[in-house]
């Protein structure tokens, strides 16, 4: 089924004037779109360039969950370096939903954005600042790009219900 047109010559094959004042309104909204999507190009050549330079993140990657279903995050342990860029690539492996829940250490690093992936791969939003919690669905992905500021020992846990206590807990060092 084909879309609404937005085509400003069909719209203007009325002879009207209410709907003159309509095109006008529509032409606005589509210059407004235009610079919308002129702005979009620019940040998406801002991040192709710096795509291309050296990698200055560090690719820490955790699994939540196992394919056969077992609660449990793996590796159970991670270690940062203060000062350090991390790339924390978090994926769900498993058939059911999880949480990457671990207040102290969120708090204790810098948090600059946050990079949400479906099933195939795509990149569906990107949230700046800082999570409070990570919920994943099965397939799904997260990569978190933070910068450790202090030395810390965390616990990491997912607190869906039974989760935790079924295994799904870990620690996090910085150091
Ligand atoms: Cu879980």
């Amino acid at each position: 089924m084909q879309q609404p047109s937005t085509n400003p010559s069909l719209i203007s094959s009325s002879t009207h004037a209410i709907h003159r004042q309509a095109l006008g309104a529509i032409l606005a909204i589509l210059v407004g779109l235009a610079l919308v999507d002129f702005a979009g190009g620019v940040l998406a050549y801002a991040q192709d360039a710096r795509a291309e330079g050296p990698d200055p993140y560090t690719t820490v990657r955790l699994e939540l969950g196992t394919p056969d279903g077992r609660m449990a995050f793996v590796p159970s342990a991670l270690e940062f370096q203060v000062g350090h860029r991390y790339r924390l690539r978090i994926v769900n492996v498993s058939p059911v939903e999880h949480e990457f829940d671990a207040p102290e250490f969120m708090l204790g690093v810098e948090s600059e954005r946050v990079e949400v992936f479906d099933a195939a791969g795509h990149k569906v939003a990107t949230l700046p600042g800082r999570p409070e919690e990570i919920q994943i669905s099965p397939g799904g992905r997260v990569d978190w790009y933070l910068m450790p500021i202090k030395p810390l020992e965390a616990e990491m846990v997912c607190d869906l219900p039974g989760h935790r206590e079924a295994g799904m807990k870990g620690t996090i060092r910085v150091h």
